[in-house]
């Protein structure tokens, strides 16, 4: 016998208002003075519209059924639109298919609802079996662009090799984030994932960061964080790659790297996100760091802070693909705070603050990486003898 009651439905969608409605908080329980974590994730499965999960006729679904369920609700593109703040998220189904969805705030740390339908991707190649992690791009042509995973499998897949993929980057644009162009993905030599357009243009030319691989997993002797120059996004074709962000060995991106949103313009420089990837015996850990390029020359890096920004804590690190933190949208708003949108462990979204001056201070005032412990070490130091000489009121504040 049914037993789903009008008076159940209305508690259960009561506690699905409350979660959307739920205030974040600041957390208040880790300072470091860069940004400021916040209590709740911003978007997790559960956000997602009762409409797109639940057949909502008594008739039909007596039982108030789950009927089609959603997983996570993961890296995510951001902008801010009409003064709200948006994101593209990548929604993941229980049958592993991501796709995209618009979710809406009013103020960047709660209250996100999604817009009523998911993304309609124009569906122009059957082989295109799963898209993900959409970068946002306000091009200074009056476009926004939207850079993403276009995953198929691998055509050259030994038979009864069901895992083996291969990684294009697909790109759509619009003008209004609801009718989206898809133009013919990137054509790269390499497989391309994580490939971000630069806002402006570069010697006339559009700009890409791109992510050569060698193959789906691994970036092999793809060797970091690459840069092209394009004629044409209509047509767009990668002619010529450099790397201007590389990996190291004993670093947090020893294994690979990729650039995160489009970086944000700054009176001293393109201040840039990415993740940085390394392994262990848990597997990977993903993580996420600040590096900043010249304003004459986007591909001279001029600042890079050893070490990560964000790192997985506390539940963060637990989820679909444990100890990962992975952000492809942040937005830089006009009184100078930063929103960092990242999401933890494959699974959901959170936000962290901060502002372009923190933001850039950090990456001019912290040591970089000396690549070897006793360089650490020496970092430590100077900062000890420099702080003997810290006196009178300061020493009193601080000390
Ligand atoms: O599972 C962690 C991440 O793995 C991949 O990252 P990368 O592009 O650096 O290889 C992507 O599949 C990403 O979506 C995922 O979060």
């Amino acid at each position: 016998m049914p037993t789903y009651t009008e008076q159940k439905f209305r508690k259960f969608k009561e506690s699905y208002f409350r979660l959307l409605t739920r205030k974040n908080l600041e957390d208040k329980s880790h300072y470091n003075g860069i940004f400021q974590r916040y209590l709740y994730p911003v978007i997790t499965a559960e956000h997602i519209p009762l409409e797109w999960r639940y057949d909502l006729n008594p008739q039909t679904n007596p039982w108030l059924m789950e009927r089609i369920g959603v997983n996570a609700t993961m890296n995510s593109g951001a902008i801010k639109w009409k003064g709200k703040y948006l994101m593209v998220v990548r929604v993941e189904g229980n049958d592993r298919k991501s796709f995209f969805a618009i979710a809406e705030s009013p103020n960047g740390i709660d209250n996100f609802r999604f817009w009523e339908y998911p993304i309609r991707l124009p569906d122009t190649d059957p082989t295109e079996t799963n898209v993900y992690d959409m970068r946002l791009t306000a091009h200074e042509d009056g476009w926004i662009y939207g850079i993403f995973c276009s995953e198929s499998l691998d055509p050259d897949a030994a038979p009864g090799d069901l895992s083996s993929a291969i990684a294009k980057a697909g790109i759509v644009r619009t003008k209004d984030l609801k009718n989206w162009e898809r133009l013919p993905n990137l054509i790269s030599k390499s497989q391309q994932r994580n490939v971000v357009l630069h806002p402006e243009f570069v010697n006339g030319k559009y700009a890409l960061y791109t992510r050569p691989q060698d193959s789906f997993i691994d970036a092999g002797n793809g060797g970091g964080i690459g840069w092209a120059l394009i004629d044409d996004m209509t047509h767009a074709e990668v002619k010529e790659e450099t790397i201007i962000n590389h990996r190291h060995y004993h670093t947090i991106k020893e294994v690979k790297n990729g650039e995160g949103p489009h970086p944000v313009k700054t009176t001293k420089g393109w201040l840039h996100l990415a993740h940085g990837v390394r392994a262990c015996a848990a597997g990977l850990r993903y993580v996420l760091y600040l590096y900043m390029t010249s304003l004459e020359d986007p591909t001279r890096i001029i600042a890079e802070p050893g070490g990560y920004l964000l790192a997985p804590i506390d539940g963060e690190r637990i989820g679909d693909v444990s100890n990962v933190l992975f952000s492809n949208g942040w937005i830089a708003d006009e009184d100078g705070t930063v929103y960092i949108y990242y999401a933890s462990s494959d699974t959901r979204m959170h936000v962290a603050t901060s502002t372009i001056d923190r933001l850039t201070d950090y990456c001019l005032h912290t040591p970089v990486d000396g690549l070897r412990s006793a360089a650490s070490v020496e970092n430590i130091c100077k900062l000890i003898e420099s702080n003997k000489i810290v006196t009178g009121e300061t020493k009193q504040i601080y000390l």
